[in-house]
């Protein structure tokens, strides 16, 4: 068992946002409780809990009107300040949401002013990211919605997100960038409404543009859960589509506004689910925590926070190898299914006997299926009543 320790090593993948152990506990109604952090000493405080990586919008790094001046030498201390921990940059982002300029949207606001200036502030934050190393480029498009549809059609706002996302495309081409963009949805907040509302719209909108094999999708737990989704699900169907390109990871209730709560603290089950199901198939990048601290939280506590995040999902990925060795689960599993290799592919003969065929239905009823027991073994194991060990 590798990981009985929970200590976050490299191999681990784990990375944060400056965003979010940078999040300064504001909220609609209150302002900041903890003062701001510098970049490049969230890089060391990161360094310290035993993270992999850190991410940025442009603007978490760069004030939105810098001089070229200014963002060269910030971009240089912060570079020193990832070489000196050992951080990594695996992702980078653009802000499209914070300045009014974008109160109606970036790529689908009506004035084509706006869109322009999004697509520049874009290209910009790709040249920053693809200068700190970022392979992936995150686009979140939290103002992209609406209050009122009186004010545009959506199938608009659709096909200027096309022509943007496919600008965008061509833009690391042209520059040779490599970026794998990855498409962040949310069903609403900021906007009463976002177009792009789950993961799901963003899978059947990707084979929609001119290069979709560049482009996947960043789910996150809490915006899937905002929705009534099963998060899991929607991982799995990215991932079964070769679209799994980052992942967001953090907790929310349900039917709440955006908690970003750390990993694991409000739905342990279904975050177990989903970290057995990241560990199974291997998949193969980030964990990145898109959550913050408390808000009654200081600075110890935001390590408090970041150190928490890892650890659960260290934890989960323990119970998630002792579900899997588990003889009595296994046993269950091995009665569930077997393979119908006959009808896998259509003939005209496997047709006809399939069609001619009598099924003994009070037979096939007759074969238990003990999800009951497969659960409570599963919650057990959470639990620690059960522990089960490797052979
Ligand atoms: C913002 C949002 C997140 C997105 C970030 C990327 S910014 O904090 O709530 O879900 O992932 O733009
Ligand atoms: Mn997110
Ligand atoms: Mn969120």
């Amino acid at each position: 068992m590798p990981d009985r320790d929970y200590q976050p090593r490299a191999e681990h993948k784990f990375s944060f946002g400056l965003w979010t152990v940078g999040n300064r506990g504001r909220d609609p109604f209150g302002d900041a409780v903890r003062p701001p952090v510098a970049p490049v000493d969230i890089v060391s405080m990161l360094a310290e809990v035993g993270a992999w990586g850190v991410n940025l919008h442009d603007n978490d790094l760069v004030p939105i009107d810098a001089t070229s001046a200014e963002r060269d030498r910030i971009v240089c201390e912060f570079k020193r300040a990832c070489e000196r921990n050992g951080i990594v940059v695996p992702m980078a982002t653009v802000n499209l949401f914070y300045h009014p300029i974008f109160r109606d949207g970036a790529f689908t606001a009506n004035d084509p002013e706006v869109r322009a200036y999004a697509l520049q502030k874009t290209m910009r934050a790709m040249d920053l990211g693809a200068e700190l190393g970022a392979k992936i480029f995150v686009l979140w498009g939290g103002r992209e919605g609406t209050e009122t549809d009186a004010c545009r059609r959506p199938d608009i706002a659709v096909e200027r997100l096309r022509r943007a996302v496919n600008y965008l495309c061509e833009y690391s081409i042209d520059r040779g960038y490599g970026f794998r963009f990855a498409l962040e949805a949310k069903p609403n907040e900021p906007r009463a409404d976002i177009y792009m509302p789950t993961t799901g719209h963003y899978l059947a909108f990707i084979p929609t543009l001119e290069h979709p094999e560049m482009v996947g999708v960043n789910p996150e737990v809490a915006h899937e859960q905002m929705a009534g989704l099963n998060f899991m699900h929607s991982v799995a169907q990215a991932w079964e589509a070769g679209k799994l390109f980052h992942i967001d990871l953090n907790d929310q209730t349900p039917g709440r506004y955006d908690q970003d709560f750390r990993f694991g603290s409000a739905n342990l089950k279904s975050a177990f689910w989903l970290v057995k199901f990241l560990e199974d198939v291997g998949y193969p990048g980030p964990r990145h925590f898109d959550a913050h601290a408390y808000r009654t939280e200081d600075a110890e506590g935001v390590k408090d926070f970041a150190r928490g995040c890892m650890r659960t999902y260290l934890v989960l990925k323990g119970k998630a190898e002792q579900w899997n060795q588990s003889q009595e689960i296994r046993a269950i599993l091995d009665e569930l299914s077997t393979e119908q290799a006959q009808f896998k592919h259509f003939s005209k003969a496997n047709a006809t006997s399939l069609l001619a065929r009598t099924f003994d239905k009070e037979a096939i009823m007759r074969k238990r299926l003990e999800y009951e027991r497969l659960d409570q073994l599963t919650v057990d194991i959470l639990l620690g009543v059960r522990v089960v060990t490797s052979a």
